[in-house]
């Protein structure tokens, strides 16, 4: 990245970038230290002596190091970039400048997280994905605080506390880690039916993201945009990614957790550090003030999403990410997202569960970073010049002059002064009625989109998400919670209650009250994924000693080209010996890795390569197993024996091609092809022991 590049952010944060290099080491005082591997003792044997202020203080900021995890989306991973919108089109809706100035690259700061599981917890388990987004505009900071599901477990923010009590690890024994596979969940689904249609989406692979750049990501709530004469229109915020959207398979992501916890952390990181930056697109679905009752749902119930065949996404920007934070905890972990942060142009609904996040981010923080100054904390701060008569507090950094810390004053000339028709004003909305604890009616329909949802899906999908039922189900141990979550199920649609019911034992319920109403949604599938691009997809490469290297080099070449990430993986480090004697580095050693942590496996020819291959119960296990997981697999000449070594049948329309090294370029594309495909779910694999 050359200097130019750099955001207004990026460089605000150089002046708190802290570079030790060609530095002697101090206390927090400057003092120079000369040994801080000793403490001062009387005599060798000691004891240690209280004066020994280098010690005292190295120990009292170790045991202060920790602070208090998010209470939920504990977990996550962050980095730098920039939005950009495509034109000035949206102007005519909302002041909000970065959405219509052409050219303007507002820098971001994005953390993506899983939601149940502390701090350390496995990237790859099944739960939804955090998408928050930090956009340090120049109007100041505006948090899309989003998630990669369109819609929420409950409809009233009051409701969060106890489903967050019921999906945590149970109070008794705290167990069990980041999962939703135990009886509390069930027990409040089952009683809360609005949470019906979220938990078709997280029984779906959309709960097992392959990367957070292959994932969407959505702002949930309705938002409104306010134009300059004050006029609004209700949005919706969606992000496409470039890439495309993927899921890893249940059986893979339970193997990434033990093999490699930090899966999604780990390519999140390593793509940007290779320069494949991620991106998505930002598309609104706008809807007009006076259409808000057009739809057979409420468009303030955030368990609900407007189909897009019905509101279709308009492209409105891009959003890059092309740097990676300095340091994991200054940044990712102090990073500071509020709701509640809006600019000018953009503003709330009477969402209930939107209108509670409001006040819960803010609080969150004050326990979280302790105290009121942490938009302070450099990752935190606005790039627009923050003014206000907010004084002193845990951590205050800033030494604020003059003697005037209220308002109106004359003292200080009455500044820092209210910003007139520059500053936020608020939709002004007409709102009256009884102050009452109740539901709206128009929010009690719990099932209908849980139907259009399961009638999107293609087979394989169906199935998945029936096995993922009978997974989380099979594991709660009252009865009476299954046959709770069977009869909601049932309302969904007849078939897949009986299905679940089956295979965790429970009766099977009778017909349903309200009968499937047959609609769906082509949009909300991710079958119809275009399989263009084998872009960052890494493939490994299994080699030994007397591998065919003229197959390493000319297979890798092609799908370097076509900007996949390629390992060349052998069953020790260092380096094979390739049929002719020449060297080929090898990436990765085989009991350090897995089939699980790649997308495809290419199998080169060379007989003796190829014979210890057969006879590694790793490196065969590798190809059984990337072949259960419906990846791509590519043999060329004797490599296609390891392929029978691992009883994987060969068959282009599964996504296994094997060659007797004829017709070269024709292997290329058909593998290339098969990679971009991502996984072929329609394999016979009932039986495969892996
Ligand atoms: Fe959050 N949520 N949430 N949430 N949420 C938090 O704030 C809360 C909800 C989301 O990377 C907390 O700083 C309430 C919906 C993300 O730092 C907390 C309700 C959506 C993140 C909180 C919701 C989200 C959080 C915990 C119900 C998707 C991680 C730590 C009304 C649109 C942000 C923190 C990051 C984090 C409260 C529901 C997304 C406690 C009360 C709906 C991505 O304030």
């Amino acid at each position: 990245m050359t200097s130019d590049d750099r955001t207004e952010k990026d460089r605000q944060l150089d002046g708190y970038r802290v570079d030790q290099r060609d530095s002697v080491l101090t206390t927090d005082q400057g003092i120079p230290v000369d040994d801080t591997d000793n403490s001062l003792k009387v005599g060798e044997r000691g004891p240690t002596v209280m004066e020994d202020f280098h010690f005292r203080e190295k120990i009292t900021h170790f045991d202060h190091e920790r602070i208090p995890e998010r209470v939920v989306h504990a977990r996550g991973s962050g980095a730098y970039g920039f939005f950009e919108p495509y034109d000035d089109s949206l102007s005519l809706l909302t002041r909000a400048e970065f959405l219509s100035t052409p050219g303007l690259r507002t820098p971001v700061f994005v953390r993506f997280s899983t939601v149940a599981g502390s701090r350390g917890s496995a990237d790859t388990v099944r739960d939804v994905r955090g998408f928050a987004t930090k956009f340090y505009t120049r109007q100041g900071n505006f948090d899309l605080v989003g998630n990669n599901i369109p819609v929420f477990f409950i409809q009233d923010a009051i409701k969060f506390p106890d489903f967050v009590h019921a999906v945590k690890p149970e109070p008794h024994n705290e167990i069990p880690q980041a999962s939703s596979a135990h009886a509390t969940l069930w027990d409040f689904v089952q009683l809360q039916p609005e949470t019906t249609h979220m938990m078709m989406w997280l029984m779906s692979d959309r709960a097992l993201p392959r990367s957070f750049r292959m994932m969407q990501g959505f702002g949930v709530h309705t938002f409104r945009l306010v134009n300059e004469e004050g006029l609004a229109t209700f949005v919706k915020f969606h992000w496409t990614p470039k890439l495309g959207k993927h899921s890893l398979v249940w059986d893979e992501t339970q193997k990434i957790a033990g093999k490699d916890p930090d899966f999604n952390r780990r390519d999140l990181w390593e793509s940007i550090e290779r320069g494949a930056y991620p991106e998505w697109e930002l598309g609104l679905q706008l809807v007009a003030e006076e259409d808000e009752h057009a739809f057979d749902f409420d468009i303030l119930d955030a368990t609900k999403i407007i189909p897009e065949e019905q509101v279709p996404l308009r492209p409105v920007g891009r959003l890059v990410l092309d740097r990676n934070p300095d340091n994991f905890f200054a940044e990712t972990e102090q990073a500071a997202f509020h709701l509640g942060n809006v600019v000018p142009g953009i503003d709330f609904t009477n969402d209930p569960l939107l209108q509670g996040r409001a006040f819960s981010y803010l609080d969150t923080q004050l326990i979280r970073l302790g105290g009121p100054n942490f938009p302070q904390i450099p990752v935190n701060r606005p790039i627009a010049e923050v003014h206000d008569h907010h004084r002193e507090g845990y951590h205050q950094m800033l030494i604020h002059k003059g003697r005037a810390a209220y308002h109106p004053n004359s003292l200080d000339g009455g500044w820092p002064a209210p910003a007139a028709d520059k500053g936020y004003t608020h939709y002004q909305e007409r709102v009256e009625g009884h102050k009452i604890r109740k539901r709206s009616e128009s929010f009690r329909d719990h099932y209908s989109q849980a139907t259009l949802f399961w009638n999107s899906m293609a087979d394989w999908e169906r199935e998945h998400i029936i096995a993922a039922f009978r997974f989380e189900l099979g594991k709660v141990d009252a009865l009476h919670v299954q046959e709770g979550v069977v009869r909601n199920l049932n309302e969904v649609d007849h078939d897949l209650a009986v299905q679940v019911a089956e295979g965790i034992g429970v009766d099977a319920p009778g017909p349903p009250i309200t009968p499937n109403h047959g609609r769906s949604s082509p949009a909300l599938s991710m079958a119809h994924e275009p399989a263009d691009t084998i872009a960052t997809r890494k493939i490994a490469f299994l080699v030994a000693d007397g591998v065919d290297a003229s197959h390493v080099h000319s297979v890798m070449a092609d799908l370097v080209a076509r900007e996949a990430f390629c390992e060349i993986v052998a069953p020790r480090g260092g380096a094979v010996r390739g049929v002719n004697g020449e060297r080929v580095p090898v990436t990765t050693a085989l009991p350090t890795t897995a089939s699980v942590l790649f997308d495809a496996v290419m199998v080169p020819g060379g007989e003796e390569s190829v014979r210890a291959l057969s006879q590694d119960g790793d490196a065969v296990h590798f190809v059984t197993e990337a072949y259960k997981h419906g990846k791509a697999i590519g043999a060329l000449g004797a490599g296609t024996r390891l392929l029978e070594a691992a009883h994987v049948p060969p068959g282009s329309e599964q996504g296994v091609l094997a060659s007797s090294d004829v017709d070269l370029e024709g292997f290329l594309a058909s593998f290339a092809a098969a990679v971009a495909a991502h996984r072929f779910h329609r394999r016979p694999i009932a039986a495969v022991p892996a």
